[in-house]
């Protein structure tokens, strides 16, 4: 900051200089809900935040972090903003929402606790609940999987080198499955089939089918 004299007949012009420092203003950041409260293991939750300014609104977005590597962004609108964490390991978390400055307002901070119940009956294929995540699975291979709990789905793809038939089933000492067969684009479905295995499981059969990368989704 400068101020000028510019002088007059009397008096010389002057000037005089001095720091001045435009401080920010302050933001506070509260996490203010989680949904589910408690959560499981690789399963996502909701973290809400809002962050408020000493004098208008903040701008930009919010980290949260469980503490134990997983973090998400929330974007912030009007002050408010939500992102969804998935944390991979059970047990207490303390969440903290981390706001960075946006220029105009100071960064500021926030934790919650949380706590992520242990996922029972993963399998050792677990994630593969989507076609992206499917797990190859090699002629004559036998995979020992949890179909658990009910909704849980279990995806896998093989790969034929040359035109075949393919038999796929499911079995164990209990359980109920429905099995889906598709091509290479996860989405057309060949085949599906819920009880023609022993009991309640699966089986298909299949002949003719072309060289390439097929996938199958289980689901309990
Ligand atoms: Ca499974
Ligand atoms: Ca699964
Ligand atoms: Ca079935």
């Amino acid at each position: 900051m400068t101020a000028n004299y510019t002088g007059d007949s009397i008096y010389a012009a002057s000037s005089d200089t001095e720091d001045h420092t435009v401080n920010k203003n302050s933001s506070t950041t509260t996490i203010t809900s989680v949904d589910p409260e408690p959560s499981r293991a690789y399963q996502s939750y909701t973290v809400y935040v809002t962050v408020s300014g000493s004098r208008g609104t903040p701008t930009g977005s919010v980290t949260i972090e469980d503490g134990d590597g997983e973090n998400c962004i929330a974007d912030l609108l009007n002050g408010e903003g939500a992102c969804d964490l998935t944390s991979t390991i059970h047990g207490d978390k303390i969440l903290t929402a981390t706001y960075s400055s946006d220029g105009t307002y100071a960064a500021s901070s926030d934790t919650q606790d949380h706590t992520v119940e242990e996922t029972p009956n993963r399998d050792g294929y677990e994630e593969d609940g989507t076609c992206a995540q499917a797990k190859l699975i090699s002629p004559e291979e036998q995979q020992m999987r949890n179909i658990l709990p009910e909704g849980e789905s279990d995806w896998v793809m093989f790969i034929l080198s040359e035109p075949g038939n393919v038999t796929l089933e499911t079995s164990g000492p209990n359980g109920d499955t429905v099995m889906y067969l598709y091509e290479s684009d996860c989405t057309t479905q060949i085949e599906q089939d819920d009880d023609d295995g022993a009991d309640s499981f699966s089986l298909i059969t299949r002949g003719g089918l072309e060289a390439g990368t097929y996938y199958v989704e289980i689901i309990s």
